[in-house]
């Protein structure tokens, strides 16, 4: 058994996310967390809110609510979606915790200690209309990389370069729109990246079964052109963790606080922490998963997200962890994700494009949208939401494949043996090389689970589904049994343990529905099958099941076309 540890990028605290949000980071993270929970692991999966800076200064302005309170409710709403889509975080934490707080602090302590964080005066923007500094978001502008005139003072969305906002080409205040600016002079802390530039280098080119979407982009802001740069950790807004050292206020820094992508992934750890503190653990549970002197040296650490959020995992969170000069866990691996486009244009939050996530459940279960999700998720390149897509797939691989099977055999049985496994007859050739067939495709299956394949993991599984049914069609226990009701017997106590075998393999992907065939089978044997053989005895003549209600409903056009025109606008 071996002890992993995985987070999730965390959402930031503005607003319901969409599903382009959901497959870039939490769902597949909840796969990969799920699978290896079934492969007998010991699990630490990590998720929260991301509340600081100003994506939540400007959301909490917008709904005309103080900016905790606006956070706590968010969080709530963020939770409880989490929930609906079975997202299995062994906690959901909040950036704005007091063990965030002191983490983040210690951090900085230590990095200025060893001579990485330097303070320097610089020129920010000043908004003269809005009467404030205007950091990270506050500003809009052209991108000097890639020419994107939406570009945020942070970084450019569509070229994911990290950005200052004095870098910006004709900025505007994001609260007024305002152009009336002036540089002013103003003192930060900054993080000397540079000076662990050979530090970063090295372990990145250690990390050589990283995805090549991870490495590329690491290496593209490490090499090109003026390299990796120190940056600005600082921020004047009210809202966030204050600049202080050791509880008195940081020379200078008065009124100040971190910036959110210098909290954010401090975070990680913070919520470990929580996690140990929601459950009365030992004040120091946690540690074991993140400090390599107190044990997490055997821990692997998995970290998934989008590929905006790259540079900030690959180049400044590995430069606090390495400059604190402390024992902390570095990610073992990093899996990232492309963009999931909607209906033939982009998923944006700013614009309310494409559906959400408590819109998505209010008209089908979760089950439903992962596995499209999954099945499709944006690793190798972008992929595309179509409404067409979603209905072949759902009705085609859920309702058509694996509900008809389930649906058909225990049918059957109840028809003709009654509602328990029947005994006699024996495997014939034909039964023998399904087993013969799963066995491989089981393997494959695991394969490509432990590699985070997500999408050969989805087609190896359906593949599963599918040698069932087309074994069911051809060996046609139905009509066997009127000539040989003892070889029926036989074929019909496979497909029994079958549906037992299918939802123990596909619980990652669609829990709900893999409870509902465990409970139907009235079984709580739900361990990793070993030798596919071996798994299709468990269920033995004479135990009971009850026929389960339909797994999946299919979307008809009329529905198909109703949520296509309903989710075809912008939310408001
Ligand atoms: N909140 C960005 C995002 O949601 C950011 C991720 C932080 S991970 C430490 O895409
Ligand atoms: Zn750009």
């Amino acid at each position: 058994m071996s002890r992993i540890l995985i987070t999730s990028a965390i959402p930031y605290i503005n607003g319901i996310k969409h599903l382009g949000n959901l497959v870039g980071s939490q769902l597949p993270a909840d796969l990969y967390a799920r699978y290896m929970r079934g492969r007998g692991h010991e699990v630490m999966f990590i998720c929260a809110t991301d509340e600081h800076g100003t994506p939540a200064e400007l959301a909490a302005a917008k709904a005309g609510r103080p900016v905790a309170d606006y956070c706590a409710e968010m969080w709530q709403v963020q939770s409880d979606l989490a929930k609906g889509f079975r997202l299995s975080f062994d906690h959901f934490g909040r950036s704005s915790s007091a063990r965030n707080r002191a983490l983040t602090q210690h951090f900085a302590k230590r990095l200025a200690e060893n001579g990485f964080i330097e303070e320097v005066s610089e020129t920010q923007v000043f908004s003269v209309a809005d009467d404030r500094f205007l950091p990270d978001r506050y500003i809009e502008g052209t991108c000097p990389n890639c020419g994107y005139d939406k570009a945020r003072g942070d970084q450019c969305e569509n070229c994911t370069k990290q950005l200052d906002p004095t870098d910006l080409i004709n900025p505007r205040s994001a609260i007024s729109g305002s152009t009336d600016l002036e540089v002013r002079e103003t003192k930060h802390l900054y993080l000397r990246q540079k000076a662990l530039k050979g530090e970063i280098s090295a372990w990145i080119d250690s990390k050589t079964d990283w995805p090549v979407l991870t490495t590329s982009i690491a290496k593209k802001w490490l090499n090109d052109g003026e390299g990796l740069q120190d940056r600005g950790i600082t921020r004047d807004l009210a809202w966030g963790v204050p600049v202080q050292f050791d509880g008195a206020p940081w020379t200078g820094m008065d009124g100040k606080v971190f910036y959110v992508w210098f909290d954010a992934p401090i975070e990680y750890i913070a919520a470990t922490a929580e996690w140990a503190d929601a459950r009365k653990e030992q004040e120091t549970a946690w540690e074991r998963w993140w400090r390599t002197d107190k044990g997490a040296e055997d821990v692997r650490y998995v970290q998934f997200m989008g590929k905006d959020n790259v540079p900030f995992h690959t180049l400044s969170f590995p430069a606090t962890i390495m400059g604190s000069r402390e024992p902390w866990k570095l990610v073992d691996y990093i899996k990232s994700f492309n963009y999931l486009n909607y209906d033939g244009g982009q998923f944006s939050t700013s614009q309310g494009r494409g559906v959400f996530m408590d819109q998505a459940l209010s008209i089908l279960p979760a089950d439903y949208w992962r596995w499209w999700l999954l099945s499709h998720a944006p690793e190798s390149s972008d992929s595309e939401f179509t409404w067409e897509n979603f209905q072949v797939s759902v009705n085609k691989d859920l309702a058509d494949v694996l509900g008809n099977f389930v649906s058909r055999i225990t049918k059957f049985c109840r028809s003709k043996y009654g509602e328990a496994i029947p005994a006699g007859g024996v495997l014939d050739d034909r039964a023998l090389a399904l087993v013969a067939d799963l066995e491989s495709r089981v393997r494959a299956y695991e394969g490509h689970m432990e590699a985070m394949e997500i999408r050969k993991a989805a087609t190896e599984l359906r593949g599963i589904w599918a040698a069932g049914n087309e074994y069911l069609q051809s060996a046609a226990p139905w009509t066997v049994h009127k000539t040989d009701p003892e070889a029926a017997a036989a074929m019909v106590r496979l497909g029994l343990n079958l549906i037992r075998l299918y939802a123990v393999l596909s619980e990652p992907f669609i829990p709900d529905a893999s409870a509902k065939m465990l409970a139907a089978l009235q079984t709580g044997e739900k361990s990793w099958p070993g030798p596919v053989a071996t798994a299709l005895s468990v269920l033995e003549p004479g135990h009971g099941f009850e026929t389960p209600e339909v797994l999946f409903a299919k979307i008809s056009d009329e529905e198909r076309e109703e949520w296509a025109k309903r989710f075809s606008g912008v939310r408001t």
